[in-house]
């Protein structure tokens, strides 16, 4: 112990004379020979701000947040490209075949039509079948109809057949039906259907024909069996006959 401490005190002593002879300041020389080397120092003035550290690590994964409100829906996108084009259609046999097909069946649905209608409608006397249409035309539509199936407007030319007409438009719960008589030729002079003249008999209601507003050239009968002048353009049922010989 007392060895160290002769140790020191030459360690000392040598560090004095080496800052003698450096010409170190004296002041310095004597606080570093003094008691106070051995105790702490008063505390420094605050150093410099250090440097900037590196980022610290990521922090732990959050809870999951709450779901969101939907949102609006986005802009229609633009059309897609065009497809391929199709394998031409060799079909064309097959497509006139469809066709013709397709002609037949509305024929055929005609010929039904008229069919149904004359098994509803078909009324006969000895020597005449008057079948009553029920589909709305127009005189002349009416008159070409009747022409297609061989027959005529029907021509009440006595009592006997224009109480008959009168009847059917009864029974089939009707006011009026157009029949074959008209003065479209000459204003006035009423003629039949087949163009045979208006013989004495007839069956015009009262004041009537009157030709109402100059138009008035066709002729239907009412449910009474009365006749009347009306305009040709209206569109009615009618009352075709067909003479029992020619069918
Ligand atoms: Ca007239
Ligand atoms: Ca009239």
């Amino acid at each position: 112990m007392k060895r160290d401490l002769v140790f020191l005190v030459t360690l000392i002593s040598l560090a004095f004379l080496s800052l003698l002879r450096s010409g170190y300041p004296q002041h310095i020389a004597e606080e570093s020979c003094s008691v106070q080397i051995l105790v702490p120092g008063l505390k420094g003035d605050s150093g410099e701000k250090g440097e900037k550290g590196a980022p610290g690590r990521p922090g732990r994964v959050g809870p999951p947040g709450e779901k969101g409100e939907k949102g609006d829906n986005g802009d229609i996108g633009p059309p897609g490209p065009n497809g391929d084009p199709g394998i031409p259609c060799e079909c064309s046999q097959l497509r006139k075949a469809i066709g013709e097909m397709d002609i037949q069946v509305a024929q055929l649905t005609t010929e039904l039509k008229f069919i149904k209608n004359a098994v509803a409608g078909v009324h006969e006397t000895d020597n005449k079948i008057y079948l009553l249409v029920k589909e709305e035309k127009r005189y002349k539509e009416a008159q070409l109809y009747c022409h297609g199936r061989g027959g005529t407007l029907s021509m009440p030319k006595d009592e006997t057949a224009n109480n008959l007409i009168a009847s059917y438009i009864n029974q089939a719960g009707l006011t009026r039906v157009f029949i074959g008589i008209n003065d479209l030729e000459k204003e006035g002079n009423f003629v039949y259907s087949d163009r045979s003249p208006m013989q004495t008999f007839n069956k015009w209601r009262s004041g009537e024909p009157n030709n109402a507003y100059d138009e008035e050239d066709c002729v239907e009968m009412v449910a009474s069996g009365g006749w009347n002048d009306v305009a040709c353009h209206i569109t009615m049922y009618f009352v075709c006959e067909f003479d029992k010989e020619n069918v």
